[in-house]
């Protein structure tokens, strides 16, 4: 009896924690039961029958996503019907009724992949030129209910703002990925093709809720293998998959594969063979997957073969394989990060050097990826000076989810604000308001072709991403790329709502955790335009003291520069002269040191500790106040983060708070480190306002990570 009791007591206990556990798999689509009763009931009026004509793949994932969604959310699977008269009535124009053309029926001014949702009468009607459009307006009407909006006379269009919306994942075939915190690769390429795992139609989900058309499955450190015919059977695999959800697959090509997997002795893009070759494993590919997008190629960077291994320049390398592509209408993404071991020139002006000249040589179906900043995705950088520098050839945009200079796997870092702020620089170089995304987007130079691209913080851990809040990086950048001119708190209210809970005060109070992270993450590791101050191999934690790598610039003492005098990189006419790159009305300003915002004083200046900012600090003190303050900022995240207990489930609130602990003393370990160290230069004080540090700099500079995660 005794037992029995024990036993009942045991299931009822697992039960409860089970009921308030989550593990974060369902991202932003766990659909939860609207608990508003007057809302439920108007919805599930609303939503009772669903009328969509036509047959197509799409159109079948449509329904399906609906019937999960409104059924999870609702109570109630909806009915689907073949009456006109239905509560929702989804289908393109052509597919629509005659009853129902008519002045709201417009497509006017709906590009590609865009839609409208409109009431008419009772009525919701979606419509859109496209299968594609009408899966995403779906995506939407089902976030409308999942943030409790109304559904009553609903009237709105959206269209993409950016054309190719990508993820690049840096996946290897062995499943490691390159910077990747979040487990293992999701691409289990020794069971594909015959096996088919349920988390790729999730993350197809995923992907397509947020407008996301095209996945690189592959690093682009490549391996030709991935070209071989057994591979490309798995690609093909995938590629099928993807294919209802409106996704390419693309792949990144290795540019020595002729020799590799050709038996050729040349990878010249210039030799007849190397071309034949080139074009047969392209048709080979199209054979297959009709709808492959192309290729992204990393050349003649970091030790990767290409081109100018033959004499030949970037524009040849891409133009080669554009040609191959161009009858398929795939695309190349040929990649700007690129410097040169020979080349003693600061590392800021390589990639324009080198691209510049090349404006106007590429094919029409190549575009050069550019990340944002010309250093490598630091957690702040002026844009790249390549935007506006290159108005022949369409630019895309190159940002880094997963968070390797940003706090890695542990670190709650929002990045939206950071992809707005490179998006909204003006780069001045057609007049004011030549913005970053202007360029991007295609328009200021009307490209055909534009895009953007994310490197995916995507792995096989159980919710994705690793940290919780890694996912709203993954959900803002698809969202920023449908349209740059969100509001980066109202993407993250709405992930917040779809992934956590509907509750005003949790969002409104995580929001500004989430606004302030990436700011706080900048003052404790790299103040006042700082850069490159991680740890050798791994990037992960402080090691300023760096400076015996066989690359001057691979050193962060080439890039902060401290002396007994001063600090930082000088980049003006007196120093490298990178400021030169950028277009006259910018280069005024950061040369300017009136004028130069504090967070890229010592980007572009060597100053003296002892120089006055604006704000009356000097430079030493200034440093200190960053580096204490950034710390604290994440003490109030903490604070604010343990005040949501039993606002959402305990498993992912104490992951949260575990994590936002393990940040707080890393904040800390930056700032010591860094102060301790740079304190060797400038001889002065901490002030004894402030904490002490933990150990001493020998301590810090003690510490190794042979096992750090990422680095393969
Ligand atoms: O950010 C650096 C990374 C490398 C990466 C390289 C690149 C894929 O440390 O791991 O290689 O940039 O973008 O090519």
């Amino acid at each position: 009896m005794h037992y029995t009791k024990y036993l009942l007591f045991l299931a009822f206990f697992l039960l409860v924690r089970v009921a308030s556990a989550e593990n974060g798999y369902e991202l932003w689509m766990r659909y939860t039961k609207v608990s508003d009763e007057k809302l439920l009931t108007r919805y599930q009026e609303l939503t009772s029958s669903i009328h969509i004509p036509g047959n197509s793949a799409t159109l079948d994932v449509i329904r399906a996503e609906l019937r999960l969604g409104i059924g999870k959310m609702l109570g109630k699977i909806p009915h689907f019907t073949t009456e006109a008269t239905a509560g929702i009535l989804i289908g393109q124009l052509s597919d629509i009724p005659s009853l129902y053309a008519g002045e709201h029926t417009s497509l006017e001014g709906i590009t590609e992949d865009g839609y409208a949702i409109y009431t008419k009468e009772k009525q919701i009607v979606i419509t859109a030129p496209t299968d594609a459009g009408l899966l995403y307006a779906t995506f939407h009407l089902l976030r409308l209910i999942q943030t409790g909006q109304s559904l009553e006379r609903l009237h709105l269009t959206s269209s993409p703002k950016v054309k190719l919306r990508l993820l690049n994942h840096w996946d290897n075939l062995n499943r490691t990925v390159e910077r990747g915190y979040a487990g293992f690769s999701i691409w289990d390429w020794h069971t594909l093709p015959d096996y088919i795992d349920e988390r790729y139609i999730d993350y197809a989900r995923a992907n397509a809720s947020i407008g996301i058309n095209g996945v690189v499955l592959t690093n682009v450190n490549a391996s030709a293998t991935a070209l071989t015919p057994s591979y490309l059977q798995k690609v093909k695999a995938l590629a099928d998959v993807m294919r209802p959800y409106h996704i390419k697959v693309y792949l990144t090509a290795r540019f020595s594969a002729p020799l590799e997997i050709g038996r050729l002795e040349t990878a010249d893009p210039l030799n007849k063979e190397v071309k034949r070759w080139w074009k047969e494993k392209t048709d080979e590919i199209y054979a297959l997957i009709p709808d492959f997008g192309g290729f992204l190629v990393k050349a003649n960077s970091e030790g990767q073969p290409g081109p100018q291994d033959y004499g030949r320049t970037h524009a040849e390398g891409a133009n080669m394989l554009a040609d191959v592509l161009a009858p398929h209408q795939g695309i190349v993404m040929w990649r700007a990060f690129v410097y040169s071991h020979e080349a003693l020139e600061d590392r800021h002006k390589q990639a324009y050097n080198e691209f510049v000249p090349l404006d106007g040589k590429f094919r029409d179906n190549v575009l050069v990826q550019v990340k944002n900043g010309a250093i490598d995705f630091m957690p702040r950088e002026p844009f790249h000076p390549l935007f506006g520098a290159m108005p022949q050839t369409p630019l895309m945009m190159e940002f880094q989810l997963t968070q390797e200079y940003l706090g890695q796997a542990t670190h709650l870092v929002y990045l939206a604000p950071l992809f707005k702020e490179c998006l909204n620089s003006d780069t001045y170089a057609q007049g004011e308001g030549s913005t970053v995304a202007k360029i991007v987007d295609g328009s200021l130079d009307k490209h055909r072709i534009n895009g953007i691209a994310g490197v995916s913080n995507i792995g096989n851990d159980i919710n994705w991403c690793g940290h919780p809040f890694a996912q709203a990086n993954w959900y803002a950048f698809g969202r920023l790329c449908w349209d740059y001119d969100l509001n980066a708190s109202e993407i993250a209210k709405e992930w917040l709502k779809m992934t956590f809970s509907n509750d005003s005060s949790f969002v409104e109070q995580v929001c500004q955790i989430m606004m302030g992270s990436r700011e706080a993450l900048v003052n404790y590791m790299n103040p006042i335009g700082l850069h490159h101050l991680m740890g050798t191999g791994h990037h992960y934690g402080p090691a300023p003291w760096v400076d015996d790598l066989p690359r001057a610039d691979w050193n962060p003492t080439y890039y902060h520069k401290a002396d007994t005098q001063g600090i930082g990189f000088d980049r003006t006419t007196s120093g490298s002269n990178a400021l030169s790159q950028y277009h006259p009305e910018v280069r005024r300003k950061w040369e300017d040191l009136s004028l130069c915002e504090d967070e890229y004083l010592l980007w572009f200046h060597h100053l003296p500790w002892d120089d006055q900012l604006k704000d009356g600090h000097s430079i030493w003190e200034k440093l200190c106040e960053s580096y204490y303050s950034g710390m604290q900022s994440v003490k109030t995240m903490q604070e604010v983060w343990d005040r949501q207990q039993n606002k959402i489930d305990d498993q992912r609130f104490k992951q949260v708070q575990m994590l936002l602990a393990i940040q707080y003393k890393e904040a800390k370990w930056w700032r010591d480190a860094c102060l301790l160290y740079f304190q060797t230069f400038s001889g002065q004080e901490i002030l004894p306002k402030h904490e002490k540090v933990a150990h001493t700099l020998e301590y810090y500079r003690s510490l190794h990570f042979p096992y750090a995660p990422g680095h393969w």
